[in-house]
């Protein structure tokens, strides 16, 4: 997979991705990403990216040319299978869109600023408007963060262990169960003696039992949705 990135903050960028899981996505070659700085193309003398809304009120919103230009360069490359913008009115990314976007080729990620940026170039360019949920960041950089990480731990070959991606919380629609380590006792308190059983059948059991458990406690919502 190849991600492409624009923002106005590309330092932003450089510690989630230089380490840990994605790092390693990147170093086995799994994921391409390309950081883009918007103001690299500005046609404005004075470098400017945004500019005042046109209307009575304040804000500021970023100017179509710049993102277009950058647009346009990387679309003459190759084909993108979306192109997407990060905003708080877009849809609600979540499990289920990781998962999808993860089986594409070229995506790029615009992250939105101010007020927004230009409607035209919304109608023109974007082919999805996506948000990481209901409350306001300062920009889209954590967004596109939040999201490319969803989407690159499932792609296969990412995680250590391929069946860990499956078995997370939300892939089956369940909360993960609580997991221990050592020690087994821990200033008087003890893990489950099921998991020490060596009994892989019935831990399988406690496990769903947990699961269903911790699910229909914490997550009503999400139980009522279980075939
Ligand atoms: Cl995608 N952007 C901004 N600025 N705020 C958000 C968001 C995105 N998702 C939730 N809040």
């Amino acid at each position: 997979m190849r991600l492409d990135i624009l923002t106005i903050f590309p330092e932003m960028f450089e510690g989630p991705f230089s380490l840990s899981m994605i790092k390693r996505a990147i170093n086995k070659k799994i994921v391409e990403i390309h950081i883009h700085n918007i103001r690299d193309y500005t046609a404005d003398k004075h470098k400017r990216v945004d500019d005042y809304a046109y209307g009575p009120g304040a804000g500021m919103v970023m100017m179509i040319q710049p993102i277009a230009d950058l647009i346009d360069k990387l679309k003459s490359e190759r084909d993108y299978d979306e192109i997407i913008f990060t905003t708080p009115d877009g849809d609600t990314f979540n499990q289920e869109t990781a998962n999808t976007l993860s089986l594409k080729e070229n995506i790029i990620i615009l992250c939105g600023h101010y007020k927004g940026v230009d409607q035209r170039l919304r109608d023109m360019y974007i082919t999805k408007e996506l948000s990481i949920g209901d409350y306001v960041l300062t920009g889209g950089e954590l967004a596109a963060m939040v999201m490319s990480d969803a989407i690159i731990r499932v792609i296969p070959g990412v995680l250590s262990d391929e069946t860990s991606a499956l078995t997370d919380s939300f892939q089956s629609g369940l909360l993960s169960p609580p997991v221990y380590t050592r020690p087994p006792v821990y200033k008087g308190v003890a893990v489950p003696d099921i998991l020490l059983s060596g009994n892989d059948k019935e831990i399988a059991n406690w496990r769903l039992e947990q699961s269903l458990e911790k699910t229909r406690n914490l997550r009503p919502d999400l139980y009522e949705k279980l075939p």
